[in-house]
């Protein structure tokens, strides 16, 4: 997988981040982490850490994190893989083969076999299986989860995207702009594990009603 880079958003995941490292110091991929400046604390919890590069981020946000991030990629593929340890990594080489002939591989959390969610809760499940369900309606999506955003693709295609959102609306903006383009892509039964330790960075109700907006953006300026 020399041919790979991870993209790991990070915010404040002191007690995540480096024991996610340590379960993929031998995957033989690039790894890049994308944090804020401000973030000593994490900075300083990875800074002994070989073989990672980390990226400070110019502007803040999640969606920033993950466009400065695929900026810096120079390997043919990339992959978005969060910090807190919940994305299992042992899907990456399938995803890796899979995608040889596609612009993006999602991993699914609600496909079957293989798929489930050690980490979702009611409210976050039924958000998720909504937006999932908006999006196939409204845009033909055929996926199967919109929001996990444990996504490889061929770093050309994340590039073509354009993506613009600095916060998490990006969840969304990869999906649609990536049907919207007639890019070839498909997902992949994954199994979402509980994060690690620390705090979770979405807030469901503030971060779904960004999500929807930007799906109701794009439908809007679809139809028109
Ligand atoms: N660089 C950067 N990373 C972020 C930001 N917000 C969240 N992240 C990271 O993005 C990933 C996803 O955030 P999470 O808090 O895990 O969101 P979530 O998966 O919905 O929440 P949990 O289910 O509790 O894990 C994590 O690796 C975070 O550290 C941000 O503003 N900047
Ligand atoms: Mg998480």
């Amino acid at each position: 997988m020399l041919d790979l880079t991870l993209i790991i958003p990070t915010k404040k995941e002191v007690e995540s981040l480096p024991i996610f490292l340590k379960e993929i110091e031998n995957f033989n991929c690039k790894k890049i982490i994308v944090l804020q400046k401000e973030d000593l604390e994490t900075k300083t919890a990875i800074e002994k850490i070989k073989n990672i590069k980390v990226v400070e981020q110019a502007k803040n946000g999640y969606g920033n994190a993950l466009i400065e991030g695929i900026n810096s990629v120079e390997t043919k593929y990339c992959c978005i893989i969060n910090a807190d340890g919940s994305m299992n990594p042992k899907y990456l080489s399938e995803m890796r083969k899979l995608c040889e002939n596609k612009d993006l591989i999602f991993g699914s959390r609600y496909q079957k076999p293989g798929g489930g969610s050690d980490d979702d809760d009611l409210v976050t499940m039924i958000g998720n299986y909504f937006f999932t369900f908006m999006g196939n309606l409204l845009f033909s999506l055929k996926i199967s989860d919109i929001l996990y955003t444990y996504i490889l693709g061929k770093t050309l295609s994340f590039k073509n995207l354009k993506l613009e959102n600095f916060d998490f609306r990006i969840c969304v903006e990869i999906p649609i702009k990536a049907k919207l383009q007639n890019m070839d892509y498909s997902c992949l039964p994954s199994y979402e594990r509980e994060r690690i330790g620390g705090k979770k960075k979405v807030n469901a109700i503030k971060d779904g009603l960004l999500i929807l907006s930007e799906i109701v953006k794009y439908f809007l300026r679809v139809k028109k």
